[in-house]
């Protein structure tokens, strides 16, 4: 059984700067916000730092051979703010941006299509100490920094996603203090939440402005709210007002969801006129980040009761990171997406897997559970596309291990295997495989994965996908 896909569907994979670079004052470099959370003891769990992660900084001729290897399409990678304006107001470090500018070079160079994320956490310590994304003049140096750098990269780079995953800054980054700044401001999140959408606004108009032919969308990491029981019906409606519609609809329609409208005119003092004209201008494309879904869980409180992807099913599989496998969500995700944004264009700019790899004697890393997690996610991105959904490209998060955020070295989410004491890279089993659907835009669905599969979609996900030319469990 082959899963096949259009030619024009681009493959990629995707790192951010502070998890791949190291090198945290090389060439001017300033401090980001997360160089500074790394550094206060107790916040990273395994106790490690980001100070060499994968040596990107140094080692990128490697790790672009490695691309090419691969055979990928495109590669989606995140500038790093604070080592191209180094210092308040305009202190733009032109030797951080080279290092941009060389790493672009390289992948045309290879014939690999560089897609940019403006900004990946990593904010410079000095705006957090003028306000950070509390602050809304924080939005307009976004803007500066976004400025410099289409300057710089625009005559060679098309495609631009301005902000990752606003929800994920927001929630851990000022609800449960996980992620930097580490803050503890339930009551601020809308504010930050609606700065980090003026910024992606802000970002768009200048990159339009700069870029002639640029294409320009955010990346939301998007998740399918499940509710259990029909009762938990109108509580899934909140949550996904909460946790999707709050950054998608001002993107996508130019206005917050109606849920939350009530709770942003208590909270949200900072919605001046206009911002919503800003937010909600026209993007070429949604990038999607999907790993998990939401489970509505019972509560006396109408906002909270529910859970990220733990299922308390005993046959759900769970990855490293304790995300429930469950790849019908995906399949939810793009559906949402195109019934309730009109089918926009859509690039899934993450979407990948942590296991516990280890290289074996041999030298090898057999990491079958990751070929199987992305062979069944893209059996549900192509039942997606089959029923219509307008998807572009996929990038596997991510093209190395690397640093996990507050969850350290532990976590390994890359193709290839880096060893963080020698540096070496070893490409796994899932690399070779991905390679082979780079090049041939699609892949043989083995007896093994499809049994693997099975385990893995469990309930209705299984009809999905015997929907898509299976027939029958194999014997
Ligand atoms: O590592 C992160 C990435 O930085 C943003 N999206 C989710 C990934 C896995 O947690």
């Amino acid at each position: 059984m082959r899963i096949e896909f259009p030619e024009h569907l681009i493959w990629g994979a995707a790192t951010a700067a502070f998890q791949i670079e190291g090198s945290p004052s090389a060439d001017g470099k300033a401090e980001s916000i997360w160089d500074r959370f790394t550094a206060r003891p107790g916040r990273i769990r395994d106790g490690s730092d980001a100070r060499v992660a994968c040596d990107h900084y140094r080692r990128y001729p490697e790790d672009l051979a490695l691309m090419a290897d691969l055979g990928l399409g495109a590669y989606r990678f995140s500038v790093s703010w604070p080592r191209v304006i180094s210092a308040p107001d305009r202190g733009v470090n032109p030797d951080g941006l080279d290092f941009y500018s060389r790493l672009v070079d390289g992948l045309l160079e290879r014939g690999i299509r560089p897609f940019v994320t403006l900004y990946h956490w990593d904010l410079p310590w000095f705006e957090q100490q003028r306000g950070g994304w509390d602050a809304r003049d924080t939005v307009w140096r976004f803007a500066d920094y976004a400025e410099v750098v289409a300057r710089r990269l625009g005559d060679r780079v098309s495609h631009w996603v301005t902000i990752n995953e606003p929800l994920t800054v927001t929630v851990a980054g000022y609800v449960s203090g996980d992620h930097a700044p580490g803050q503890h401001r339930p009551l601020g999140a809308f504010r930050v939440a609606h700065h980090l959408l003026l910024a992606h606004g802000a970002a768009l108009e200048r990159l339009r402005a700069l870029v002639p032919n640029a294409k320009v969308g955010p990346a939301l990491n998007l998740f399918p709210v499940i509710p259990r029981t029909r009762s938990d019906q109108r509580r899934a409606e909140r949550i996904d007002a909460l946790v999707n519609r709050l950054f998608a609809d001002p993107i996508l329609k130019g206005r917050y969801p109606r849920p939350v409208q009530r709770l942003l005119s208590v909270f949200n003092w900072t919605l001046q006129s206009g911002d919503l004209d800003l937010i909600g201008q026209p993007v070429d494309f949604v990038g999607v980040n999907h790993y998990s879904h939401i489970i509505i869980e019972r509560s006396w409180l109408p906002w909270l009761g529910f859970r990220l992807a733990r299922s308390s099913d005993p046959a759900a599989l769970h990855t490293d990171m304790d995300w429930e496998i469950y790849p019908r969500s995906f399949f939810d995700t793009l559906t949402w997406l195109r019934e309730r944004y009109d089918n926009p264009t859509v690039y899934i700019t993450e979407n990948g897997a942590a296991f516990a790899d280890r290289v074996e004697a041999d030298g090898r890393v057999r990491d079958q559970q990751r070929r199987d997690y992305l062979a069944a996610y893209l059996v549900m991105l192509r039942k997606a596309l089959d029923a219509g959904s307008d998807v572009h490209g996929y990038f596997v998060w991510s093209l190395l291990d690397n640093f996990e955020w507050a969850l350290g070295l532990s976590k390994r989410f890359g193709l290839i295997h880096v060893d963080y004491r020698s540096l070496r890279r070893t490409p796994k089993l899932s690399a070779h495989w991905y390679a082979s659907v780079c090049r041939s835009d699609g892949f043989e669905l083995s007896e093994a994965m499809y049994r693997s599969l099975l385990a893995t979609t469990l309930d209705e996900s299984l009809d999905l996908i015997e929907e898509h030319h299976l027939r029958g469990p194999a014997t």
